[in-house]
């Protein structure tokens, strides 16, 4: 469907879009929510009467928000969970009312879905943890703190290793977390990893995109720790919502790896009067699967491996439509 012409957005639904691309929303479970949000604000606010200007409309929305920031799939899924419905509501020549309640309605299931399976994933993951257990985590995910909360609360005595993550700090956030649940936390430097393992029993961290071959893609400095915890014998567990699969790496499409600007790094004075440094900002990077003890899902612990399966049981329908693109884009070119 063209999304070519301009529409008038709501102006909450363009903030959101600028809280997820400035980093006030993060996180790949909160940026899917508010995603999910934004396209129920738009639905609510919109004065569009024509069933087919609204489906112009509801897409141009959708892509002001994929356009935000690249890497976590939760985006796009959660996107696709409302769109999906929509146009499958279209096909059956539901009235413009019908489709925004469409809209609604998934927009409100996915949220309310997305807040279950982080608590879930947080009871299914405190049952891998151990009284005695020193627990490493990374940057700041809601799924993986809802395990170590959760094992907490059960009682389980527990040390907790939290990195400062640079060059945004998102471990202050975490450790804020930690200790309002009651927990004491060691905040040490991202450098100070493989010091530390030695201490560390589990390695607990979130994901941005979980690949069809079970590589997991999250906060630059992952695969680091992944490799000091190899070395170590210690486990590192991935803590992901099904919708932190991607359906497009089925077909081999690669995940974009975020570059954010370079002033997170230093500051533009310091660019300015050193024109021959380039500061490289990554904002992601992959840990292959053989890395990855297991991932923590809503469903269960599943071995990376078994990524495929996840995507398959949960995403069959944008599977089968990326195939269905990519072979008639190969019989254009045939043609
Ligand atoms: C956040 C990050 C988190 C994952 C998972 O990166 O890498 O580990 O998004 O988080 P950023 P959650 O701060 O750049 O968004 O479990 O909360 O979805």
């Amino acid at each position: 469907m063209g999304v070519e012409r301009r529409f008038e957005v709501p102006s909450e639904v363009l903030k959101i879009a600028d809280d997820i691309r400035s980093m006030r929303v993060r996180g790949a479970g909160r940026i899917a929510r508010a995603a999910a949000r934004a396209l129920m604000i738009a639905a609510e606010k919109c004065s569009i009467s024509d069933r087919n200007e609204l489906m112009k409309y509801m897409e141009y929305c959708s892509n002001i928000l994929l356009s935000t920031r690249p890497t976590a799939v939760s985006l796009p899924n959660a996107i696709a969970y409302v769109m999906y419905r929509l146009k499958t509501a279209y096909e059956q020549g539901k009235s413009t009312s019908e489709l925004i309640d469409v809209v609604i309605k998934a927009a409100t299931e996915f949220i309310k879905y997305s807040e279950e399976a982080t608590k879930k994933i947080g009871e299914i993951g405190a049952k891998l943890i151990e009284d005695g257990d020193v627990v490493l985590t990374h940057c700041n995910s809601a799924a993986a703190v809802a395990v170590i909360v959760q094992a907490h609360r059960e009682g389980k005595r527990i040390g907790v290793y939290a990195t400062e993550t640079r060059p945004k700090f998102q471990g202050y956030i975490t450790t804020q977390w930690l200790i309002e649940a009651g927990l004491r936390v060691h905040l040490i430097p991202d450098s100070a990893v493989r010091y530390f393992m030695k201490k560390i029993t589990k390695v607990v961290v979130g994901a941005d995109t979980v690949a069809a071959n079970g590589a997991v893609i999250n906060k630059v400095g992952t695969s680091l720790i992944a490799l000091a915890a190899k070395e170590a014998g210690v486990p590192f567990y991935v803590a992901a919502e099904t919708y932190k699969f991607s359906p497009a790496t089925v077909t081999g499409e690669l995940v974009i790896i975020e570059e954010r600007d370079p002033t997170e790094v230093v500051p533009e004075d310091y660019l300015k009067r050193n024109p021959r440094i380039t500061v490289r900002n990554p904002s992601f990077d992959v840990t292959p699967p053989e890395y990855i003890t297991a991932i923590i899902t809503e469903y269960g612990v599943i071995p990376p491996q078994a990524a495929i399966l996840i995507l398959r049981e949960h995403y069959g329908w944008a599977i089968q439509e990326k195939v269905m693109k990519l072979s008639k884009e190969l019989e254009d070119d045939r043609e």
